[in-house]
């Protein structure tokens, strides 16, 4: 009889279950999970930092619905994975951290790396385990796959000890459990479908906004469906941009902050009222604002302001729900009202002040400059990767999304130092696309040395562009070591010289006529390559109506 060890059986259940990548950083007690897991035909993508893996891990099971794993040591490795958890948890994004741990029978003796690694993990884990045998680890890796996607979507961990990754059982004593079906995908009931038709009839001023939880659903053929036919104006969240075509004339993102306040009935389609959407409070919203909530998670309802109708399940199932009522009985918001008009002569004016910004060819460039080179660059099926704080606000509305789960960015929790890994993920899912990797110069440091990760994976279709104004919103143009701001990094850093440690290209751009050349070589060149864009120091976003965050 054959006898099977516990990282061999890890190796296979996440197989069985679906799980197609992991990204990681080996050492005792965790090989032997790495190497059978490649073994077993699992994509393992060796990080240089775990926080980067565990970030990719949860792009992974944004992108593609099945959770990616994300592998750590004991101790500090489990530890710079939480930052992926969290991140996750925040995103709502399915992602499975596996950590290893001390030998179970050293517990308290102060075991090399030893943690208390599953209380840590808990309060991001929708599933935080420690397998008890190795026999019982299939059971544990369905748990926590199955976990991570049923309901609303997220991180669980599991912690396995050296024992258990090295122990072995009869190959037969050992039990896989089938792959879980993807989440079974939840209807509303008929009557919450008529009364959020007849709440959205009796709008004055409606909008619908879109977020990533309908991206998740891959609901983008029945969200389309529904606003064509039913004319309403919408707007996207971050993430939620490219489930309708940026482009689209319902589209009224350029009049987002009118929109809000403006509305006196707004459908959420997996968009929650957290900071991002001002929690759907006064000076942002009206507040009497009616909720039409679509969420997949009942206990999001009502947070924040009371909903009128609740639509809990999936995404999709119940946008189809809502087609389906809307062919029965059509009914559209006519394109003639005072919201109507008011709504796109708030687009005109918004979009005549950004034209001005980037028509200025000036030096040193400003970011609305620099987005219009790369906005005319990229083709319309890229991926969009996309941090840093005024590169990434200016970044998200000057690179318009033609298609759904594009665009990557530091998303509902604001991290700065998703870009490499997220870029990474969409990279090795999708290696027909190209990945375009757009990061302030302070988001690109939190995880910059993952370009060698990139190279090493032969992931030429990612090009990394640093937007580079000198530090965290800008630094000064030189520095006095005695006197460093808190914001300020080198000044004109040579990031794009990172491009030699693996021989791939680095170009330099400081003249508005460098940048175009500059991109096309970049695309062109056999490796990763980074262009490093010098902007001025003091660039700004255009005046907001708001500060960035409202009290
Ligand atoms: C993990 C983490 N640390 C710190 C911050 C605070 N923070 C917000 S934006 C930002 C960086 C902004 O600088 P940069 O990426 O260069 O973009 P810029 O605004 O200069 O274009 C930082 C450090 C954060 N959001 N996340
Ligand atoms: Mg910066």
């Amino acid at each position: 009889m054959a006898q099977i060890t516990g990282a061999q059986i890890v190796a296979k259940a996440l197989k069985q279950q679906g799980v197609e990548y992991m990204f990681g950083i080996v050492g005792i007690p965790v090989i032997p999970i790495a190497v059978h897991a490649q073994r077993e035909g699992i994509k393992f993508l060796g990080f240089r930092n775990e926080q980067s893996a565990s970030y990719a891990a949860a792009a992974v099971g944004y992108l593609t619905g099945r959770p990616g794993v994300c592998l750590g040591v004991s101790g500090p490795g489990m530890i710079h994975g939480i930052a992926g958890m969290a991140n996750a948890w925040s995103n709502c994004w399915p992602m499975i951290l596996i950590g290893g741990a001390n030998d179970s029978y050293q517990n308290g003796q102060g075991a090399f790396q030893e943690a208390p690694q599953v209380e840590t993990a808990r309060p991001y884990a929708k599933y935080a385990a420690r397998p008890d045998s190795v026999k019982r680890l299939p059971f544990y890796v369905e748990q926590a796959v199955r976990t991570s996607i049923y309901g609303r979507p997220g991180a669980c961990y599991l912690d396995l000890s050296g024992d258990v990754i090295t122990g072995s059982v009869e190959e037969e004593e050992v039990e896989f459990p089938p792959k879980c079906p993807d989440a079974p995908r939840t209807a509303a009931p008929q009557e919450s479908i008529d009364q959020a038709m007849a709440a959205l009839k009796s709008a004055e001023r409606p909008l619908v906004i879109v977020g990533k939880g309908a991206a998740y659903s891959r609901a983008e053929g029945e969200v389309r469906a529904f606003l064509e036919a039913t004319q309403l104006p919408y707007l996207a969240s971050p993430m939620g941009k490219g489930v309708m075509p940026d482009d689209h004339p319902l589209s009224i993102a350029p009049a987002r902050s009118a929109a809000l306040v403006g509305a006196d009935v707004i459908l959420l389609m997996g968009a929650r009222l957290n900071w991002m959407m001002h929690f759907g409070q006064p000076p942002r919203f009206d507040k009497n604002v009616r909720v039409i909530q679509m969420d997949i998670n009942a206990e999001e309802i009502g947070t924040n302001i009371p909903t009128e109708v609740a639509l809990v399940g999936d995404a999709k199932a119940i946008t189809a729900q809502l087609n389906a009522h809307v062919k029965s009985q059509p009914w559209s918001y006519p394109s003639e009202t005072t919201w109507w008009t008011g709504l796109r002569k708030k687009i005109e004016e918004n979009g005549a002040q950004v034209d001005e910004y980037m028509a200025d060819d000036s030096t040193p460039m400003n970011y609305y400059r620099v987005y219009k080179d790369i906005r005319d660059f990229i083709p319309q099926d890229a991926y969009i990767q996309n941090e840093g704080a005024s590169t990434m606000d200016i970044g998200r509305t000057l690179m318009p999304n033609f298609l759904p789960r594009h665009r990557l960015d530091a998303g509902t929790f604001g991290t700065m130092g998703v870009g490499l890994g997220q870029a990474i993920a969409a990279a090795i899912v999708n290696p027909d696309k190209k990945v375009f990797c757009i990061e302030g110069d302070s988001a690109f440091g939190f995880s910059g040395m993952e370009v060698e990760t990139a190279a090493r994976y032969g992931l030429n279709n990612i090009t990394f562009i640093i937007i580079n104004n000198n530090g965290v919103g800008g630094g000064p143009d030189e520095l006095d070591p005695a006197k460093v701001p808190p914001s300020a990094y080198t000044p004109k850093a040579r990031y794009e010289k990172m491009a030699e440690i693996y021989g791939g290209q680095g170009f330099f751009v400081t003249e508005p006529s460098e940048l175009r050349p500059a991109l096309e070589a970049a695309v062109a060149s056999d490796k990763p390559a980074i262009v490093n864009i010098m902007i001025s120091a003091r660039a700004q976003r255009k005046p907001q109506q708001f500060a960035w965050l409202t009290r």
